[in-house]
């Protein structure tokens, strides 16, 4: 508490003394040169100039609970921050926090993941430099409608990269982001229901920002790439997830409020999919034929050869432009 108060007042770029320090907050001198070494273990940059007092210089490049806070322009969406800097998946944490029964909104976020999880039992590869987080969502409605929440969280993440980087991200029905073909981000969706209620939803996004293609295991560096890669430079990874924690928030309320449809509109725009020659693998065989729209569920509906038209709800899609 005094630790976030002391970082507050020093944020504001004019040297300020301990002793004023001190008073400010009712601690002593003692105990504000204690939690300054705390935040300068913690990467942040502080110098003591002399007869003048404590000067904040930089943030470590972490995705500390105090750095995403400062500026965070939402209501709900983030208030809360569970911040593990290695873990084996936010998605245990935050299915744990869930079950407690923690608000809406909260999140989990870490800097690496020895157990980052894809879906159907696949895995995500959470090397340092990336952004891993998971939300935790209670919202009021049936579980059939669940399917949406993805397709939201998607749009959410590539319209803040579209605006942080001039990248052209795309979304790869359901939950791939996609740059130049390659994936750079997945969101997994996870709930819990109660009857024909949605007790809680946990929307976990997995992005790779600040990591050199070398980073990634040899079985996805292939078809894996980074915002740093793509933009040729690193990219501030507080301010994205700031960003996109916002963007979801409107995007979010938006569709509680009005329904699906204007969300499903930015969903086409953005995607790389509909139009395209796709083969869907699912548990018991592979369809192929053209995706040709998503519906008001966000299923994929695909027109196959013989040109009936089958909706798919959960499946792993593949271009098969990029495949031949
Ligand atoms: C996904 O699964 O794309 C969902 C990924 C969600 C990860 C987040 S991170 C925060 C939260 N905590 C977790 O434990 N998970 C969530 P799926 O569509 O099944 O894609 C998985 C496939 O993508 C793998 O089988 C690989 O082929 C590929 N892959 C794995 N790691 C990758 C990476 N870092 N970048 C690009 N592709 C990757």
């Amino acid at each position: 508490m005094h630790k976030r108060e002391i970082l507050e007042r020093l944020r504001n770029g004019e040297p300020v003394s301990g002793e004023e320090l001190g008073r400010a907050i009712g601690i002593s001198r003692t105990a504000v040169w204690k939690h300054v070494n705390e935040l300068k273990s913690q990467g942040y940059v502080i110098d003591s100039v002399p007869s003048k007092g404590y000067c904040f210089v930089s943030a470590p490049d972490a995705l500390l609970p105090e750095e995403i806070r400062a500026g965070l322009k939402t209501r709900i969406i983030g208030r809360d921050i569970a911040y593990q800097k290695a873990t084996p998946s936010t998605q245990e944490i935050a299915k744990a926090l869930a079950a407690q029964g923690v608000a809406e909104g909260t999140i989990v976020v870490a800097e690496t993941q020895s157990k980052g999880r894809g879906r159907v039992g696949r895995q995500w590869s959470s090397p340092q430099g990336g952004v891993y987080f998971s939300i935790i969502l209670r919202p009021d409605m049936n579980p059939s409608e669940a399917l949406r929440l993805p397709l939201v969280a998607g749009v959410a993440v590539a319209k803040t990269i579209k605006r942080n980087t001039k990248l052209d991200p795309r979304l790869k029905w359901p939950n791939d982001i996609m740059i130049d073909g390659k994936k750079i981000g997945g969101i997994l969706t996870e709930m819990n229901a109660e009857m024909d209620r949605l007790d809680w939803v946990i929307i976990g996004i997995g992005l790779n920002v600040n990591m050199s293609q070398q980073s990634f295991p040899a079985d996805v560096e292939g078809t894996a790439t980074s915002l740093m890669e793509a933009v040729g430079k690193s990219v501030p990874r507080v301010k994205l997830l700031q960003d996109i924690l916002a963007e979801f928030e409107t995007l979010y309320n938006e569709l509680m409020k009005s329904g699906f449809e204007t969300i499903r509109m930015k969903w086409k725009a953005l995607s790389n999919t509909i139009g395209e020659k796709v083969v869907v693998t699912l548990p018991n065989g592979q369809i192929k034929g053209v995706a040709v729209d998503i519906d008001a569920d966000g299923a994929l509906m695909l027109e196959k050869d013989d040109g009936s038209l089958e909706k798919i709800i959960a499946g792993v899609v593949k271009l098969r432009k990029l495949q031949e």
